[in-house]
């Protein structure tokens, strides 16, 4: 059994899909960041970031923070979901931790919740969305997933690319991420997995009219 210490954003949805997808026994325990909750001390002495995801594995009394860090130990728990060559995974998983979630989190700071109040900051951001969105349907184009199998990978990134209406983007411009995210979109483990904690949000694929 492990405990999954989370709330219904990208990052902690990576790990709740990924232990969808692994089919491994989980107990949810929301941190509502909205109240400070991730600021509470009996939390913080295993995720001492103040962030969700956290884990505690209950059969090796092991604690983790940090999404990336938890996506590689279920896929060494399990021998699942490393796409088949661990280093084209790690490469791809690594550019989600360094690039798409910290840049994609930016442009939903400036861009979706704080429009014009950082011009500067706002168009930086919004266009380097738009050029990983780029990378990420050239390499897609190439393979059907990221790391060539489905992996953590792509588990990582899709609940980022999920928040599309946020990011101004013009889906004809990324057939290949489209067909990507309409392929993973259609998965029931990833559906259960985005629904954690249950919340009103829903995945609404390339084309469906954002108000729908
Ligand atoms: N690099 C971290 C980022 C985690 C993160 O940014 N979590 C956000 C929610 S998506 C959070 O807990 N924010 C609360 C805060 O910063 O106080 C990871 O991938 O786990």
């Amino acid at each position: 059994m492990i405990d999954l210490y989370t709330w219904a954003t990208p990052n902690g949805r990576k790990v709740s899909i990924a232990l969808e997808e692994l089919e491994l026994p989980y107990r949810v325990l929301p941190v509502n960041i909205a109240a400070d909750e991730q600021f509470d001390p009996g939390f913080l002495s295993f995720s001492p970031n103040n962030k969700i995801p956290a884990i505690r594995d209950q059969d090796t009394q092991r604690t983790l923070f940090e999404s990336g860090a938890i996506l590689l130990y279920l896929v060494d728990k399990t021998g699942k979901l490393d796409g088949g060559d661990r280093w084209q995974m790690l490469e791809w998983l690594m550019l989600q931790m360094a690039s798409v979630g910290p840049v994609f989190g930016q442009t939903h700071h400036f861009h979706r919740f704080n429009p014009g109040k950082a011009p500067y900051a706002e168009q930086r951001f919004v266009s380097e969305t738009h050029r990983l969105y780029g990378v990420l349907n050239a390499r897609l184009g190439e393979t059907e997933y990221l790391a060539g199998a489905y992996s953590v990978a792509d588990i990582a990134i899709f609940p980022w690319v999920a928040r599309w209406p946020w990011h101004s983007i013009n889906w004809e411009d990324y057939p290949h991420l489209a067909r990507w995210f309409e392929l993973l979109a259609g998965r029931e483990a990833v559906q259960r997995g985005y629904n954690v904690p249950a919340s009103e949000q829903r995945i609404l694929l390339p084309g469906q009219d954002v108000d729908s």
